[in-house]
């Protein structure tokens, strides 16, 4: 179902849409947040320079450091009594970051939901199981207002209280579940536990995400579950879930809200955009936005873009799935890996559980990594010649990420299981001060 008439119109319409938007925003940014009306001027642009889209790239960039150093409400381009909802994500140190949006940002928002949902499958007058957390996340509140604008009976499960979850699935019979790949897997695991077939329930479809995920990882979802699992993205900088959605028709990457945000990839160090296809950093700047604009805001996220028209029939640009974050790129002693690519290895091997965490630790005066990870069920219970399994499993991994990992391979079930966003990194380096 195609619910809205951008998502087919022709490139010309799509970018004479976004100039003009692109020069309101622009206009309000300069004349309403001072932060951007000193950038600009020290870099020599008024609003009077952007008179195509290619013009973009002579504004500055916006970084997350930004928002923090105007914590709580210094980047708001409106008034705070014009603010009917505030979220927030937290840092891994210091103040979160805090965003803002007018009941018309909301209203916009509800609607690139309800249009990401129907892009991922979903249908008026359907159940939507909604296990993104709710509160100052963006995930379970930015479905849960779309899920409703579109139609749906909309359960706010949350995350956890997983037994309840699969309870409610059973009985409401949802024809869409939500959640992050990481938790929705968690989910399929405890059916299984309690001997339920997580491919019997009335689950048709999945939107997914909130955190980076393979391939693998999706067909283990889709296989396990008996659904089509599609890929959401979104970052509360840039407004939440629904800045970019796959479509079920042909899962090929996620199609972009044009007419709300204008993408570029660039490379991160020389800073300048790359060609399509290209991966380097998404970066976006929002179009509609009232209450919190961003001009070229660096997402620290890793895709490409393609312009090619989708098998679906929408003309919108598509990224990538997400490969990971900049700042989770593993560098180990000159051998860049991204958690996705350890994934990918760890799910083909059926002699271990989907579940992992990848531990960065010290061997000597090096850097390593130590992967912590289950054996499956199946192999435990059975276990020949583990110590082989390990050597062949090690050398598959050497064989992938052209660096030497080394293994722990604990009993099924022992590793932390998630209940939102999956930690997968395990920084050791800091407790042996080590950098
Ligand atoms: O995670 C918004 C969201 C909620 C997206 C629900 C999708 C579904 P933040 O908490 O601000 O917002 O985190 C944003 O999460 O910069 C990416 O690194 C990562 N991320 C979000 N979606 C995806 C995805 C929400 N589909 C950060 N694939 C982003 C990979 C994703 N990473």
């Amino acid at each position: 179902m195609i619910l809205h008439n951008i998502e087919t119109e022709s490139r010309g319409y799509i970018e004479e849409l976004q100039l003009g938007r692109l020069k309101q925003t622009v206009n309000s940014v300069f004349n309403k947040v001072p932060f951007y009306r000193k950038k600009f001027l020290e870099s020599n642009i008024t609003p009077e320079d952007i008179n195509s889209l290619d013009d973009i790239q002579k504004l500055p960039f916006t970084v997350k450091a930004d928002l923090r150093e105007h914590y709580p409400f210094g980047l708001f381009a409106v008034e705070k009594k014009e603010i009917v909802r505030l979220h927030a994500s937290s840092g891994t140190s210091g103040k979160p970051t805090v965003v803002g949006y007018t009941r018309k940002d909301i209203q916009m928002w509800s609607t690139l939901i309800a249009r990401a949902i129907t892009i991922g499958g979903g249908l008026p007058g359907q159940t939507l199981h909604n296990a993104y957390g709710y509160g100052l996340f963006t995930g379970g509140l930015g479905l849960h207002y779309g899920s409703e604008q579109l139609g749906m009976a909309t359960v706010p499960i949350s995350g956890g209280n997983t037994d309840r979850q699969i309870m409610l699935i059973q009985d409401f019979e949802p024809e869409v579940i939500c959640g992050t790949p990481s938790y929705i897997l968690n989910l399929a695991e405890k059916m299984e536990e309690q001997g339920i077939d997580p491919a019997s329930t009335s689950i048709k479809y999945g939107i997914f995400g909130a955190e980076p995920w393979s391939e693998e990882m999706k067909h283990t979802l889709e296989r396990k579950l008996g659904i089509k699992a599609c890929d959401i993205y979104g970052l509360s900088e840039v407004l939440g879930p629904g800045v970019a959605m796959e479509c079920h028709e042909a899962q090929n990457g996620l199609h972009i809200a044009e007419d709300h945000f204008y993408a570029e990839v660039i490379d991160p160090i020389k800073m300048k955009p790359l060609p399509s296809g290209e991966e380097g950093e998404l970066v976006f700047t929002s179009l509609t936005k009232e209450a919190f604009p961003v001009i070229r805001y660096r997402t620290g996220d890793i895709a490409s873009l393609s312009k090619e028209k989708c098998g679906c029939g929408r003309t919108t640009i598509r990224m990538s799935h997400v490969k990971g974050r900049i700042d989770d790129m593993l560098n180990i002693n000159g051998v860049n890996v991204f958690p996705s690519e350890i994934e990918r290895c760890i799910f083909r091997i059926q002699e271990l559980a989907p579940h992992y965490q990848i531990h960065v630790t010290q061997k000597g005066s090096l850097k390593a990594l130590e992967l912590q990870c289950e054996w499956s069920d199946g192999f435990y219970r059975n276990m020949v010649q583990p110590e082989l399994v390990k050597k062949k499993i090690q050398q598959m991994l050497k064989h992938h990420c052209f660096i030497s990992i080394a293994l722990e391979i604990h009993p099924p079930k022992t590793l932390p299981r998630s209940e939102g966003k999956a930690v997968r990194i395990v920084n050791r380096l800091k407790e042996n001060a080590v950098t």
